[in-house]
């Protein structure tokens, strides 16, 4: 069998992207993601294009004895798994924080944390039999500053890099790397969800710059499993040109 990559929220954007790019390296893929439709059809046209195979495991992050369920009956060839991708999650809502909705901070504290800890507390087991892996979770540049009415979205995210430090550190005794990217803005169904629908809002996230693409963040996560043995990208902040940080991005008009 080909290496083994295991791609959270596979079903849009980033992980999509990631799919298609270690797809495209000719590793075999376990996608997850709730759209159990949207990974069919990834799978089958991914399967086709790069002669490699696909195992689904559509389940929903946050409903933990779901997430350990499908994990643990992975069929044993399944479980050799090379490759962890936390890439599911979402912002919901941009809110002052004493507006926002409990609902909304529930489900991304959910999704964004409990589930990446669910996700991960079930793969490692796995790793650490190989005594190698490579965690690579999904950040934010809302996870090193926090922005007006980024509130609880930005605090997931510093956790996501909180959590990212704790496992490379407890990780060390099994060889296994993880690396934490952080993206700033790219368009992908992350502000139309922010919005709840609202498509016109969405679109002028991305305004007057040319904001990063999913296939940009593929190319790097790619990269960084694709070192040598004895080298990790520890922590990765990566924008499009025009933006700085979380604070500046240079808008034309
Ligand atoms: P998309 O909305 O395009 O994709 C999000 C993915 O996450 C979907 O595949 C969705 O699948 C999945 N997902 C959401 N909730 C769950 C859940 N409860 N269980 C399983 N899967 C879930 O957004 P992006 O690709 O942009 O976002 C991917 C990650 O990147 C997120 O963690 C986001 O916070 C982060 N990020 C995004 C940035 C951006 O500007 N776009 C910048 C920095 C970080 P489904 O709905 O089918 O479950
Ligand atoms: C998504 C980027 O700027 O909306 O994590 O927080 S931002």
């Amino acid at each position: 069998m080909s290496k083994i990559v295991f791609i959270t929220g596979a079903s849009s954007g980033f992980g999509k992207a990631i799919a298609e790019k270690f797809a495209e390296g000719g590793y075999d893929l376990i996608l997850n993601g709730r759209r159990e439709d949207r990974l069919q059809e990834l799978g089958n046209e991914l399967e086709n294009r790069f002669n490699i195979a696909v195992y689904l495991l559509p389940f929903d992050v946050q409903q933990q004895e779901k997430v350990y369920a499908s994990i643990h009956h992975l069929p044993a060839a399944w479980q050799q798994i090379d490759i962890l991708v936390n890439n599911a999650g979402l912002a919901l809502g941009r809110d002052y924080f004493d507006e926002a909705s409990i609902e909304d901070w529930n489900v991304m504290i959910d999704t964004n944390v409990k589930g990446l800890l669910y996700v991960s507390k079930a793969v490692i087991p796995f790793m650490q039999k190989n005594k190698k892996g490579h965690i690579i979770n999904i950040g934010s540049t809302a996870g090193k500053e926090v922005y007006e009415k980024g509130n609880i979205y930005c605090a997931s995210k510093h956790a996501v890099d909180a959590i990212s430090k704790a496992m490379r550190i407890d990780l060390l005794k099994d060889n296994i790397k993880v690396t934490v990217i952080h993206p700033g803005a790219a368009e992908t169904e992350f502000s139309i969800i922010r919005f709840k629908g609202d498509e016109e809002t969405a679109k002028k996230v991305y305004d007057g710059y040319q904001p990063l693409s999913a296939a940009d963040i593929a190319q790097v996560a790619f990269f960084c499993t694709t070192l040598p043995e004895h080298v990790c990208i520890n922590d990765l902040v990566i924008t499009c040109t025009s933006q700085a940080n979380s604070f500046y991005t240079f808008k034309k008009g």
